[in-house]
């Protein structure tokens, strides 16, 4: 019934390249959801959890952040969902024989797909200092040995709070509380090498950084643009949205190098027509140059600039002036060498929006991932206000978001530079003094274990190690580490590449019935759209040994700061009452109802059979809480992108099998590849300048300032995108990304952006 446990790794002789697929989803994803879902769960517990997924009762995916429709269809879920609980729920487990069995170093040799293959987490473990092997160790001895390496630290600011967008609003308000009443404001996350930028734009262009749709505005949007993003692996459930929109009428416009098949054509599988038929998505398809945007956006602009909507700019925005002067004067050569685009195909897009009289602008990674992401995302944000598409019905700024809770970790105080009224309100609440000054995001964070201004790393989810930018000096960094402590649900790279002293602590999924403190809990997530509702798994956890993340950190609080008989005592954060939290989880959702802004009497809303949708002042009331209290116009240089001759600019990018780190399986049937993942995509033309032939094996070197980086033998698959441009997964091309490559503003790693030459 149930799959091997996989005792090979990846044999990438076995990779074979087929042709691209010009339609996603259809009848063949569920057949594939549900075979991988019986293979790792088995029948029973399919039956059990699928059927539960996204359901007003049951519990929400652990895949994307896309939202749920009202009306729920019975099965509200995609393929890829499906992976990701079948990954979660498999019946393999890794306990304390696995690791007594297999060395450190032997694990640090395979790849993340094999690590994650092996099965669920059961106990917490431990690496000694100089010890070959992880041994087990109690959960007191655990929580007790973090918390003499903290009590221990020069300074609070020593110790690093790493958050992944899994963990539920619950865990992350606790997380981040147990790191300020700690004594920092570290509290780097996987946002900052994802939606950071999106943040960064929005907040000083619009005033709030989230996105001001909901779903139902894809029922009345006219046109919907959608740039940098692969829905059709990654948000499949938006497909479809695209779908019924294409159905009312509206158009669509994709901007992306590659043509991905699931912006191209959708066979709805949930619909027996759709089986047959399918929906052509896209009518329009603008194959940019990587980097690209930021040129065609300004172009678009000046193309539309004389037809604004005047009277929205007067009433609610400011810098008008200053933004059309800046794109009357663009220059079109500039525009044709950053995009690769001719004018005509420009021209059409232009009057595809000039015709829409509400537009939706959807954008993810392939936008965000740049050095001038900021600036492309607030260029896409001077056109949504150029015509007024903001703050209406069908119409609106969409930054799709990746894990399932990462906005709603932003939203609980997850962020390194949380402003100030959060911290007062924290500290009205819990009469302790927050940190104030700023802490190191995920890339000074690894500066700052390098160089020895870091200690203790402690991860709540997530695999930092693999995720994060240059391999290499990431993996020096956390082994430089006293300490690393990853609570985790499956074994990963991070768990391998310890700190001097390491634990792993095992936690629940969210497909797992939570009964800490002896009831039924259930926990709140925060959709792409600002919608909050609960979540509460149906399946008996893998082992008994396993706590939850909201238990893991109250204990962990518990030893840290040992509760002080007296009230009144001068160390207040002694007293915040960790217990209760993790006895009754409605007490943290009170406690979050008086702190987070807009989450008034969170724990009846949030629980309420729909849950809530929190506050956004654009959407809601075409209010703009920037500084100075309207939505801003940006005028930005356009910065080409420097490619010497001969190299090509990288983007790095998930295949249809895999979860961020977490690799499902080695097929990305879409782009046609199976077998395997070590491909590099290239244009057959640049394939012959280059003096290389498709199929053959190279090396991918990375050109820094500072020296060449280097990720050893990929294939060279000959692929359909602009000259200059190439494309391989991630995170195997993580070594190529120079730490000191970010953005401008956001300091998220240039993923989408690495020059590089190839190395037969
Ligand atoms: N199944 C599955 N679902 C997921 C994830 C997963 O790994 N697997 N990850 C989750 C997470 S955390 C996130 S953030 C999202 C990621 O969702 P996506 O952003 O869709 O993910 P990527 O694979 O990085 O795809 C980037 C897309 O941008 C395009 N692109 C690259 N560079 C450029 C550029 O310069 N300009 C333009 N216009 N396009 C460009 C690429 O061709 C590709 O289509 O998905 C989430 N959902
Ligand atoms: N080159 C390149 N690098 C990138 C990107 C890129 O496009 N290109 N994308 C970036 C983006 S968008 C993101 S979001 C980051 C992702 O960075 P992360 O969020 O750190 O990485 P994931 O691979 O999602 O983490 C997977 C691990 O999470 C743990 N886990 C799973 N579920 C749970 C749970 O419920 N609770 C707990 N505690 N742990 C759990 C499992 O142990 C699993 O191994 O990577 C970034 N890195
Ligand atoms: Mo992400």
């Amino acid at each position: 019934m149930r799959a091997p446990r996989p005792n090979q790794d990846i044999d990438e002789t076995r990779l074979t390249v087929g042709e691209p697929a010009d339609e996603a989803a259809g009848a063949k994803a569920v057949a594939i959801a549900l075979k991988h879902a019986v293979d790792h769960m088995g029948t029973r517990r399919t039956a059990l959890t699928l059927p539960k997924l996204n359901q007003l009762d049951g519990f929400d995916c652990q895949g994307c952040a896309w939202p749920d429709p009202k009306h729920r269809h019975a099965a509200e879920f995609c393929e890829n969902g499906a992976k990701a609980v079948a990954e979660e729920a498999t019946k393999l487990t890794v306990g304390p024989d696995f690791f007594a069995k297999h060395s450190i170093e032997f694990l640090a040799g395979k790849t993340d797909y094999w690590l994650g293959q092996q099965g669920r987490l059961t106990a917490p473990v431990v690496r000694r200092p100089g010890a070959s092997h992880y041994e087990p160790i109690t959960w007191a001895a655990a929580f007790a040995l973090i918390a003499e390496h903290l009590h221990g630290l020069a300074s609070p600011d020593e110790a690093l709070f790493y958050t992944s967008g899994k963990t539920s609003n619950e865990a992350a308000y606790l997380w981040q509380l147990l790191a300020r009443a700690y004594g920092t404001n570290n509290l780097p996350d996987c946002s900052n090498m994802c939606h950071e930028s999106s943040g960064s734009a929005l907040v000083d262009t619009i005033g709030i950084g989230k996105g001001s749709v909901s779903l139902e505005d894809f029922d009345h949007a006219e046109l919907i643009v959608v740039l940098g993003q692969n829905p059709g692996t990654n948000h499949p459930r938006m497909l479809s949205a695209l779908e019924r929109a294409k159905k009312r009428g509206a158009k669509i416009i994709a901007v992306n190098p590659l043509r991905e098949a699931g912006l191209v054509r959708f066979k709805n599988p949930q619909s027996p027509k759709g089986v047959t038929l399918g929906t052509a998505l896209a009518d329009l398809y603008l194959r940019v140059k990587v980097n690209g945007d930021l040129a065609l956006l300004q172009a678009l602009g000046s193309l539309l600039v004389d037809d604004a909507d005047h009277e929205f700019i007067a009433q609610h925005t400011t810098g008008f002036a200053g933004y059309h002067e800046h794109v009357k004067a663009v220059d079109w050569e500039l525009v044709h060498e950053a995009t690769g685009l001719e004018r005509e195909v420009i021209d059409d897009a232009a009057a595809m929006l000039r015709d829409s009289k509400a537009t939706i602008f959807c954008w993810a990674m392939g936008i965000t991932q740049h050095r001038n992401a900021v600036a492309t995302i607030k260029e896409i944000v001077n056109l949504a206000l150029l015509q007024g598409n903001i703050g209406k019905p069908g119409a609106g700024l969409c930054p799709v978001r990746g894990h399932s809770n990462v906005q709603g970790d932003r939203t609980m105080g997850v962020w390194e530079k949380m402003p100030d009224s959060f911290l007062d309100a924290l500290q009205q609440e819990f009469d302790f003094d927050p940190p104030r000054a700023h802490g190191l995001d995920t890339v000074d964070g690894i500066k700052a274990l390098r160089d020895g201004r870091a200690k203790v790393f402690l991860g709540m989810g997530g695999n930092f190690t693999a995720a994060a930018p240059d391999t290499e000096v990431t993996e020096a960094a956390m082994r430089s580490a006293q300490l690393t402590a990853h609570v985790s649900t499956k074994l990963n790279r991070s768990h391998v590449v310890p700190g001097e002293t390491a634990l792993i602590l095992p936690t629940l999924g969210r497909s797992e019935r939570d009964k800490t403190g002896g009831r039924d809990q259930k926990v709140t997530v925060e959709d792409s759209m600002s919608a909050v509702h609960a979540s509460r798994g149906p399946l008996k956890p893998p082992s008994k040994d396993l706590r939850s993340e909201v238990d893991i950190v109250c204990r962990l609080a518990e030893a840290l700061f040992p509760p002080v008989e007296e009230p009144r005592n001068e160390a207040s954060r002694n007293q915040i009452p960790w217990r209760d939290f993790r006895t009754d989880y409605a007490t943290i959702r009170q406690s979050i109802g008086r702190v987070v802004p807009g989450a008034d009497d969170f724990d009846a809303r949030a629980t309420s059979k729909h849950g809530f949708v929190l506050p956004h002042p654009p959407r809601d009331s075409r209010t703009f809480p920037t500084t100075v209290g309207k939505a801003v116009f940006t005028a930005s240089p356009i910065d080409l992108l420097q490619v010497p001759e001969g190299r090509l600019i990288l983007q790095t990018i998930r295949s249809h099998d895999q979860f961020n780190t977490t690799i499902y399986g080695l097929d990305d049937r879409y782009r046609g590849i199976h077998n395997g993942r070590r491909v590099v995509f290239v244009n057959p033309e640049d394939i012959d300048d280059l003096g290389l032939r498709d199929g053959q094996i190279v090396d991918l070197v990375s050109e820094w300032h500072d020296h060449d980086r280097r990720a050893e033998k990929f294939r060279v698959v000959s692929y359909d995108q602009p000259r200059g441009c190439a494309a391989a997964y991630y995170p195997e091309t993580n070594p190529l990304v120079p730490l000191d490559s970010t953005a401008l503003e956001s300091n998220c790693p240039t993923s989408k952006s690495i020059i590089i030459r190839l190395e037969a």
